[in-house]
């Protein structure tokens, strides 16, 4: 397969891959949300959070209005619009980085881009054809996520044969769906869904085996961040106590070739990629 170009651009944004993985900062404008539901709640505080994380080196902003976390409910359209758009409508004019919406809901998705999003987010990686034909439409990158169930049920018994083949086949298949209608290859993201309808020992083997999803062709997204298997490993029952858990995936990941890291806390994570990349790609970053 053709090496994917370092500098990704559509319409409305562009991705420099050339220098190391980019960082995403998640800005989760929820109540709820695992780790940091309510920090963000508030419009003005969710707007000077987005651009402390972009002055921080956030490449992508990721903007949630709907909480994901295991045992969660469906958030409606109207209430996500209502959370997301004027945080997006703010913030869109004032930074120089992409926002995703982290939405499989193609309203709030189609919502948010009018206000200034240019990446589609889909935990369901598109599983609404809505979803696939606005990425099409708009020229908007995509990050097709692998999920068991749905969040309401799927960490009650998640169960693979194999799972590292199943959401690589998974993967692979809806992104030959996406190209199928129109999305090219540079413009999908392939995530395996870590903590999505997985145990702990899921996770591990997905996250030990990442360089094979790199393999597919497609750039990889990997999202780490504070997660319960973090808290599984180490003890640490309070997401934000996870940081460092946090730093030793993210770093792994890197060294198997992710090119996104989705993570809440933007600024020690730019050191800890740069390092994880420079060894294990003996690739130096110069320092601005
Ligand atoms: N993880 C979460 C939400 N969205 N999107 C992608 N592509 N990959 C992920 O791993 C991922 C995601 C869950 O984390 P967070 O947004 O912090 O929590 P919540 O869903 O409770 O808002």
């Amino acid at each position: 397969m053709d090496p994917l170009p370092q500098i990704v651009e559509w319409p409305a944004g562009r991705l420099d891959f050339s220098a190391a993985p980019l960082l995403m900062g998640i800005l989760n404008v929820t109540p709820d949300s695992f780790s940091d539901g309510g920090d963000f709640f508030e419009k003005d505080k969710a707007v000077a959070a987005g651009l402390l994380m972009a002055d921080q080196g956030a490449a992508i902003l990721d903007v949630g209005a709907e909480s994901t976390r295991p045992g969660s409910l469906p958030v409606p359209a109207d209430e996500q619009i209502r959370r997301a758009v004027p945080v997006i409508r703010e913030l869109a004019p004032k930074l120089n980085i992409p926002i995703s919406i982290d939405t499989c809901n193609p309203d709030v998705a189609e919502a948010a881009v009018h206000a200034g999003a240019s990446i589609l987010n889909d935990t369901t990686a598109l599983a609404d054809e809505r979803m696939a034909l606005l990425a099409a439409r708009y020229h908007l990158p995509v990050i097709l996520m692998h999920m068991q169930g749905t969040p309401s049920t799927m960490q009650l018994q998640p169960h693979y044969e194999n799972v590292v083949q199943e959401v690589k086949q998974f993967l692979w298949q809806r992104a030959q769906y996406a190209q199928s209608i129109g999305i090219p290859r540079e413009h999908i993201f392939l995530d395996p869904g870590i903590g999505f309808g997985k145990t702990l020992e899921h996770n591990l083997q997905l996250l030990h085996h990442l360089q094979e999803f790199v393999q597919l062709g497609y750039r990889v997204l990997v999202g780490v961040s504070r997660k319960r298997f973090l808290g599984q490993l180490t003890g640490r029952d309070h997401p934000k106590e996870r940081l460092f858990g946090t730093a030793a995936a993210t770093a792994l990941a890197v060294a198997q070739g992710a090119s996104i890291l989705r993570v809440h806390d933007v600024e020690p994570m730019v050191d800890i990629v740069k390092v994880a990349y420079a060894i294990a790609f003996s690739h130096i970053t110069p320092n601005p």
